[in-house]
């Protein structure tokens, strides 16, 4: 396939240096125009991936099969509507973003849109991404037009596994969005790695149990206890990382906040029903943003 990576951040480069290896043609898209792109990897089991892609070609992306966007939720769109002159109406759009809401701002792209999210773990260490931990990525049709793309799948999990697919992927994109909700802005909150808020029980224990009513109104239904526990086994399984949110604080960057909580508070306010603890939460986060953000600003 040819395939244009969107973004090439750590999960940019992770996905770049996957689809090369399987024989894929690939590009990289950077904001800043450039011919190339640098793809620095250490995998899992240590070997190391080096390689200069080609980037920003218009050409190429014309004739992509497929586009996979990594950058941050409030990046999409903007980035999408700047790529639109040259990305052909029938070339699929796979989403690979924290948070939710995004698909509800691209509704008037003719593409198909699949939808996905991934546990996959990688990090930047100077000018080397490290693939820390293998994870899963669930995809699924983000529109209409993206329901025929189920054997995507197949060819993503030959490239990284493991890839599956879902004709209902917003269900597991709720369960995401609890986990994001919960971790992103505690760990934040308490400048701390995601196996801290073990510490924390009740205000974890208090999102989760709006995030479980909200998603029950949402015809997702879950026990506030289920989804606890599940938040929980991640909070465990994640322990010693630094969640994207609490990066995106330390390095004074605009936050997913909006695709995150915020979402949370839209569906909430669609309902008519109130989530005190998770508004808290979202001011919160909005406040220690607006203190970097007066004085500086890295919006698209
Ligand atoms: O998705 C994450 C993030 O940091 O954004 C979690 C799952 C919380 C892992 O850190």
């Amino acid at each position: 396939m040819k395939i244009t990576v969107l973004g090439c951040g750590a999960l940019g480069q992770l996905w770049l240096a996957a689809l090369y290896k399987q024989g894929h043609e690939v590009q990289g898209w950077l904001r800043v125009t450039q011919p190339y792109c640098s793809v620095n990897l250490i995998d899992t089991d240590a070997s190391a991936f080096n390689q200069t892609l080609t980037a920003n070609d218009p050409a190429f992306l014309q004739s992509s099969d497929l586009l996979l966007v990594t950058l941050k939720a409030w990046q999409i769109y903007g980035a999408l509507k700047n790529l639109q002159p040259d990305l052909p109406p029938n070339c699929p759009i796979l989403l690979l973003n924290n948070g939710m809401g995004t698909l509800g701002e691209l509704a008037d792209l003719p593409n198909p849109l699949i939808q996905g999210i991934t546990t996959h773990a990688a990090r930047r260490d100077g000018n080397v991404i490290i693939h820390v931990a293998g994870g899963t990525t669930h995809i699924g049709p983000g529109n209409p037009a993206g329901k025929s793309y189920s054997e995507l799948a197949e060819r993503l999990h030959q490239a990284l596994p493991d890839v599956a697919w879902h004709d209902d992927i917003a269900a597991a994109c709720w369960r995401k969005l609890a986990v994001n909700c919960v971790i992103n802005p505690l760990t934040a909150l308490y400048n701390c790695p995601n196996g801290a808020l073990i510490m924390h029980h009740d205000e974890v224990s208090a999102v989760c149990q709006e995030v479980a009513q909200i998603m029950g109104l949402e015809g997702y239904h879950t026990s506030g206890e289920g989804l606890l526990s599940y938040v929980e086994q991640v909070i465990e399984s994640t322990g010693p990382n630094i969640s994207s949110m609490l990066q995106d604080i330390r390095q004074q960057r605009h936050t997913e906040i909006d695709y995150i909580t915020g979402y949370l508070l839209q569906r909430a306010r669609a309902h008519g029903v109130t989530v005190p603890e998770n508004r808290r939460l979202f001011e919160m986060i909005k406040q220690k943003e607006s203190e970097y953000e007066r004085i500086g600003t890295d919006m698209p």
